[in-house]
């Protein structure tokens, strides 16, 4: 079964005023769109690969043929970057962190004011286009930032939350503004699903 474009769980404008429809319409209807689709052209040669979860190939991603791996890394980590952004965003402004994930922050970080600020350093500091990341690994929380849509499955981490920076995530409505982006943000985080996330990881 081929990968697809999974519904936004909201309306375009719905995280409104921080993210604007327009942006958010073009984003996942075009944008993400695409990288299922450029993933699924590259499966094809690999019918074996097909029905593996984009987040299983990410993982493996040794044990891709170097034929395709480099469409495997781009678009499947596009895809599975930009289905995490969408669930661990929500209209309605973003609840403080609980339970076990503010303990983590707690010991990771000192506070969650604290962790905002190295997270924002690494999202502003990434030259060109990346994401920055909060991943889990082995039961802490670590900040990362990676180019393009590299993702930190690759790299043994699974991730929790993730701030596409990338110009198209914001430019129709900020400009060159990434640090206003990166501030406005955070006031749409679900950080019941990012508590999920580590839960789970
Ligand atoms: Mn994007």
């Amino acid at each position: 079964m081929s990968h697809q474009l999974p519904a936004l769980p909201f309306a375009f404008n719905a995280l409104e005023p921080h993210i604007d429809a327009k942006t958010m319409e073009i984003h996942h209807g075009k944008h993400h769109a695409t990288y299922v689709a450029k993933l699924n052209a590259a499966l094809e040669s690999q019918p074996a690969l097909m029905d593996q979860p984009v987040e299983k190939l990410l993982t493996d991603i040794a044990k891709v043929p170097e034929s395709i791996r480099t469409a495997v890394r781009n678009h499947g980590g596009g895809h599975a970057n930009h289905t995490l952004f969408w669930d661990i965003m929500t209209p309605g402004g973003a609840k403080e962190p609980s339970g076990t994930l503010l303990a983590a922050i707690t010991k990771g970080f000192g506070s969650v004011a604290e962790l905002q600020k190295k997270f924002n350093e690494a999202a502003t500091n990434q030259f060109g286009s990346g994401w920055a990341w909060l991943v889990a690994s082995q039961g802490t929380l670590e900040i990362c930032a990676l180019p393009n849509q590299d993702s930190p499955l690759m790299n043994g981490k699974t991730p929790i939350c993730g701030l596409d920076v990338w110009e198209h995530a914001y430019y129709l409505h900020y400009q060159n503004r990434r640090p206003d982006y990166i501030a406005a943000w955070w006031n749409v985080v679900n950080w019941q699903k990012v508590a999920d996330r580590f839960a789970k990881a």
